[in-house]
């Protein structure tokens, strides 16, 4: 049978994965024509195509071989994969790359006012939560028996309708649980959005573009994270000024014109680079600190 020669990506179609899936694609040289029923995007710089679908069909849709990627929250790809663990088969797929968007944590909700002393205080007390597998496993792991009511939503007003005691749901600001006079007790995942994709990579010229795209991605992600940090110093604080920088490339040094000890400091940091750290690194001697994002990197 003849190999496929366009790879492709599903997305979450509508939601809050959206528009930072496509942006990330995007900024990787991907560039798309919508079909006319938004179910469909048409690669144009390269043989790579979207489908949007429902974040949570995502996953199935690998298994299936409709598409070869996919870009999920984590929270959605493990809920799968341990569902598809206790039926006794294995994931079709593994987590490629965290995409540093789409952050939230599955965590336990309790009332306000409840004292919160760990998991064993689960025991016995009905749970709602849309994501049974990894509440299984949690208490699992725990050694707690606590009965799990499934939702497929609003899981939050759940002890306020009686249907529940607790909760198990994502949370980000933290703004709904206090709306709802509930509190994070225990973080069960920390989530954000990873891009999944085929554990058997295809034997055709798909594995090529995914090799591409898996590049890309990574090269997107690390500018993404890097700052260039600038300044100047006297050579003498030079030695005490190396142990403060931010864990980087090794710092590129250069005599400032004019007759002077003082010298400019150039270095790419791997993270963001704090006020914190900025003020730390003044007072151990530097002065004119910059921190400028980076564009573009070809190490
Ligand atoms: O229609 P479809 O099925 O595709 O979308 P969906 O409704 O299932 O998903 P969507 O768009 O709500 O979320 C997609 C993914 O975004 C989730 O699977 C998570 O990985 C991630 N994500 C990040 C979140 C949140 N942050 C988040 N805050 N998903 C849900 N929430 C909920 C939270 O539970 C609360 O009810 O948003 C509400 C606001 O949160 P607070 O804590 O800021 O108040
Ligand atoms: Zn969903």
């Amino acid at each position: 049978m003849k190999g496929r020669d366009r790879l492709r990506i599903a997305i979450q179609k509508s939601g809050r994965l959206s528009e930072a899936s496509i942006e990330l694609l995007a900024r990787a040289g991907l560039s798309f024509r919508m079909s006319r029923d938004r179910l469909f995007c048409f690669g144009e710089s390269l043989p790579i195509d979207l489908l949007l679908v429902r974040d949570d069909d995502i996953p199935g849709l690998i298994e299936q071989g409709v598409c070869e990627a996919g870009v999920v929250g984590l929270n959605v790809a493990r809920e799968h994969s341990l569902e598809q663990q206790s039926a006794g088969k294995d994931a079709a797929f593994d987590e490629l790359i965290a995409m540093g968007f789409g952050g939230c944590r599955l965590s336990i909700a309790v009332a306000q006012d409840e004292q919160w002393e760990g998991p064993a205080q689960l025991a016995g007390r009905r749970i709602a939560t849309s994501y049974p597998a990894l509440l299984g496993d949690f208490l699992q792991q725990h050694g707690v028996a606590a009965e799990i009511v499934v939702l497929s939503g609003s899981v939050e007003i759940a002890p306020r309708l009686g249907t529940a005691d607790v909760i198990c749901d994502l949370v980000s600001s933290g703004a709904t649980l206090l709306a709802n006079q509930l509190k994070e007790a225990a973080v069960i995942l920390d989530s954000q959005a990873v891009l999944i994709g085929t554990r058997a990579s295809p034997a055709d010229e798909r594995r090529d573009l995914m090799d591409l795209l898996l590049r890309r991605l990574d090269g997107v992600l690390k500018v993404r994270e890097s700052k260039l940090l600038t300044l100047t110093t006297s050579r003498d604080k030079l030695p005490e000024l190396l142990k403060l920088l931010p864990s980087g490339d090794p710092p590129a040094a250069q005599q400032l014109v004019g007759p002077s000890d003082r010298i400019a400091l150039q270095v790419v940091c791997h993270q963001d680079v704090s006020w914190h750290q900025l003020e730390e690194l003044k007072r151990a001697g530097a002065s004119h600190l910059l921190v400028m994002p980076v564009e573009k990197m070809l190490a």
